[in-house]
């Protein structure tokens, strides 16, 4: 590769030779490109970032395991799907991150997932690298049975490569609980021995409590903290939360316990807008749509009489606040032009990435507060890192324990972002929180030397 200065314009070169490295990766030159254009101005300003070549080695995945899942469906046709795992690195912890079922997804994919991963857990204080992985068996409209096939045949491969101080998966898109027990489950049977090798398991299989809630519960911490940084708070505004999965569902729970009113969820097929506020009780309609019934977001606008827009995404409805909570790139330019002019004051992002480079080019150059989702939703992980450690303990802490931890967690990453990212008017919370997920692990890294 050709040698650097890290001044900003080389950031074209290292992406010309990044997209030439990957090709087609998309996401992956995506996010790359993102926390690049926040790094590059500090390891030019370091001599031993720039002797160790951190930039270069950072986006070189440590290894990538990709494998070949076959599994009986229901009327005993044999069916083949492919499972990936991104251990990206490990220079601060095991590799950690989540395992995603969506037939959409690819090797770039997982990279974009596992790179950013690797900030997000060094922002949230614990010693965990970054991995993702998964596969593109689409969960929707399997039998449990089919489900629990796959996902005993996808651990059957799986297996040797994590480990309780090695890599820890846990859920993410398409994997909730039910595929962690069964996950989980087979896990233990081939290795003879209960580690707490996979986390977001069930309590009473040595889970931990607020992790269900925790992605969600973290989003809206972060986005109090934000808005406490401008004298404001969550109470009365008008919240529009895109998703119906586990993010969105927690990320409304506590909006409207912190006094925020709900107005919109959705999923793949549209989303409804529900001008009166979503109420507890219709939270739990939802819970039990998505979550056990496995329905469609639809059914919402059928049983309580709101409007249904199909195929359409929530960002032209008017709010204070947004919480885009499903899925990559889910937020455009238009999208943040509808936001701004319709008076939005706060993004924060449950989802990995689900605004592209515009819109976040247009919330900055706005002032919109925007904290992006490897500090606004890192709370999922920070609590798996603390069911991590009550597994290693053999020892369980209490609901309101944990959910202080989780609220100091989030605190914290807010004031790393601070840190990093303050102007002198406005918090650039994109520049703050990739300086200083980068700082640790590039630190790490050169105090390891050359391997
Ligand atoms: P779930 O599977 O529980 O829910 C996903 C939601 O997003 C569903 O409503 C789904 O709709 C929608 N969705 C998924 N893919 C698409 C798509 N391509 N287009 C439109 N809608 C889509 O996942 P989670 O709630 O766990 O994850 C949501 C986001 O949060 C992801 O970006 C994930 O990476 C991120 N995240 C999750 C964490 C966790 O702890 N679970 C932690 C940190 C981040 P449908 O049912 O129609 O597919
Ligand atoms: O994107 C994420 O941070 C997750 N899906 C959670 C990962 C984890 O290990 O809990």
């Amino acid at each position: 590769m050709t040698t650097l200065t890290y001044k900003q314009t080389d950031i074209d070169v290292f992406m010309n030779q990044l997209k030439e490295r990957h090709p087609g990766e998309n996401e992956f030159h995506q996010a790359v490109h993102e926390v690049a254009e926040s790094v590059f101005p500090i390891i030019e300003q370091n001599p031993a970032y720039q002797k160790a070549n951190i930039f270069e080695r950072l986006v070189e995945p440590d290894r990538i395991v990709i494998f070949r899942v076959t599994w009986e469906d229901d009327q005993g046709n044999v069916q083949v799907n492919r499972g990936y795992r991104v251990q990206f690195n490990n220079a601060i912890g095991p590799y950690k991150g989540g395992l995603r079922f969506h037939p959409s997804v690819s090797l770039g994919t997982f990279k974009f997932l596992g790179f950013e991963q690797i900030f997000k857990n060094s922002l949230t204080t614990l010693p965990m690298g970054g991995a993702k992985g998964g596969s593109d068996f689409d969960p929707k409209g399997k039998s449990d049975a089919e489900v629990m096939r796959f996902c005993q045949s996808f651990m059957l491969e799986l297996f040797r490569h994590i480990g309780y101080n090695i890599d820890i998966p846990a859920g993410d898109i398409g994997v909730g609980a039910r595929e962690i027990s069964y996950l989980f489950g087979m896990y233990k049977k081939i290795q003879n021995n209960f580690t707490g090798t996979i986390t977001g398991k069930a309590l009473g299989m040595g889970g931990s409590l607020i992790r269900t809630e925790a992605t969600g519960y973290g989003c809206v911490y972060f986005a109090q903290e934000m808005l406490n940084h401008i004298n404001d708070s969550i109470q009365g505004k008008t919240c529009v939360v895109s998703g119906s999965g586990n993010v969105a569902q927690y990320t409304c729970e506590k909006l409207i316990e912190l006094g925020g009113k709900v107005v919109t969820f959705s999923d793949s097929g549209g989303y409804i807008y529900d001008q009166n506020g979503i109420t507890k009780e219709k939270l739990e309609f939802i819970k039990d749509l998505k979550n056990v019934r496995r329905g469609r977001i639809k059914e919402y606008a059928e049983k309580y009489g709101v409007e249904f827009f199909e195929n359409e995404r929530p960002w032209s409805q008017a709010c204070d606040l947004a919480f885009p909570c499903a899925t990559q790139n889910e937020l455009n330019e238009s999208d943040a032009k509808n936001l701004i002019s319709n008076g939005c004051k706060v993004i924060s992002e449950g989802a990995n990435m689900p605004c592209d480079p515009d819109a976040i080019r247009l919330f900055r150059e706005n002032k919109v507060l925007f904290g992006l989702g490897k500090a606004a939703n890192a709370g999922g992980v920070a609590v798996s890192g603390l069911e991590m450690s009550q597994n290693r303990m053999g020892y369980s802490w209490t609901r309101e324990d944990l959910d202080n931890r989780l609220k100091t967690i989030m605190k914290d990453i807010h004031a790393q972002c601070l840190e990093y990212g303050q102007e002198s008017d406005f918090v650039d919370y994109v520049k703050g929180a990739n300086i200083a997920g980068f700082k640790k692990v590039a630190d790490a890294l050169v105090a390891y030397g050359v391997h």
